[in-house]
């Protein structure tokens, strides 16, 4: 199962008790305070790791606990820290604050480290509270509380472009041609469930494209599988409308248009902003009459957004649908 949103308990170590003792041995009557620190409290870290593709491991775990400080003890003996726990997570993934969501920390690529949670400090021992008046101080501290928190994991995908369109337009059959990534294709709706992800090359320039479930009108209302999954395509730079033209295709394809750009709209009016590309998919299926597909052409010819007629099962047009794509996506 891919799950891309958990909320989670954390709570770090607690810092283990200083000691109060005194040194007792044979010869030395009086051998003044003894007593160690205690240990800290594990941390809790979260790590962005290539290993980790998704959340999945926090919808069977949703709480986590690191190890308590030991307790200091006699001869100075300082208590052992508690061991770190530290979680893998994907990168793309935003760690906020539950309930209300605001933003603690952004993955937004490999290799980060965060502190989600720290140990408490251990207590110090009464070695430490001798002084000139106070020979055998009966004070030793406390160990600090660990720290806890609740959060909301959620992840973005992290993808350059994103296509966007009805179930059944040809989405996963277009990531499957110019990617190496091979959803599952099937002649009826949300055969895709969760996004895929592609890397598409072109004369030695790579970009990922995210493969996301199809949208329906109402989708903003939860019609469909709702609006959940645009999520994955907040942060692209690029959005490919793929619409079917073909005869068989539930609307007409202006109409797609619209109802696709109302739905993104509802969900978020800034995904508006990002450069478009249209795909006018299955042209190989296209009937005598291109009505439809001249209305949609004039329209993005009107609207200055850049419209590729193709064919993602026999791969027509498909280099020059990448050359646009290209052109858009400048190198980080
Ligand atoms: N003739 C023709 N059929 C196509 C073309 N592209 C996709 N198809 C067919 O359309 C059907 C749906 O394709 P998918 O790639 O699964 O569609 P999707 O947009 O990913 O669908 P969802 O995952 O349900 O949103 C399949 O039967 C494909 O073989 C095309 O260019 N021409
Ligand atoms: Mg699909």
């Amino acid at each position: 199962m891919f799950i891309d949103r958990a909320i989670v308990s954390f709570r770090a170590g607690d810092g283990g008790d200083g000691s109060h003792s005194f040194r007792r041995e044979k010869f030395i009557p009086r051998g003044g305070p003894d007593g160690g620190d205690g240990g800290k409290g594990g941390d809790i870290v979260l790590v962005s790791s290539p290993m980790c593709q998704s959340l999945t491991d926090f919808k069977y775990k949703r709480q986590f606990e690191a190890e308590d400080g030991g307790a200091g003890s006699r001869r100075k003996c300082t208590g052992r820290n508690g061991a770190d726990i530290v979680l893998q997570v994907p990168a793309g993934t935003v760690v906020k604050t539950f309930p209300d969501e605001k933003l603690i920390f952004d993955f937004d690529r490999l290799g980060l480290e965060f502190v989600l949670a720290r140990g408490g400090k251990g207590g110090r021992g009464n070695v430490h509270f001798k002084s000139s008046v106070n020979q055998a101080p009966r004070r030793s501290e406390k160990g600090e509380k660990g720290e806890e928190i609740k959060v909301v994991l959620e992840l973005k995908l992290i993808a350059s472009a994103g296509l966007v369109g009805l179930p059944n337009a040809g989405k996963s059959t277009l990531i499957s041609r110019i990617s190496a990534a091979r959803p599952k294709i099937a002649d009826y709706p949300f055969t895709t469930l969760a996004p895929n992800l592609g890397v598409v090359d072109f004369h030695g320039r790579s970009m990922i494209v995210a493969d996301i479930p199809g949208i329906l009108e109402g989708a903003h209302r939860g019609e469909g599988m709702g609006l959940e999954f645009l999520r994955h395509i907040e942060r692209t730079r690029v959005l490919l409308f793929v619409i079917d033209v073909s005869p068989y295709a539930a609307l007409p394809p202006l109409q797609t248009f619209e109802m696709l750009e109302n739905e993104l709209r509802q969900y978020h009016p800034q995904l508006l902003q990002k450069s478009l590309l249209v795909l006018a998919n299955k042209i190989d299926l296209a009937a005598e009459d291109r009505g439809g597909i001249d209305a949609l052409r004039n329209f993005c010819r009107r609207r200055k957004i850049p419209f590729v007629e193709i064919s993602a099962l026999k791969a027509t047009h498909l280099e020059k649908m990448k050359k646009i794509l290209f052109s858009f996506h400048e190198p980080d």
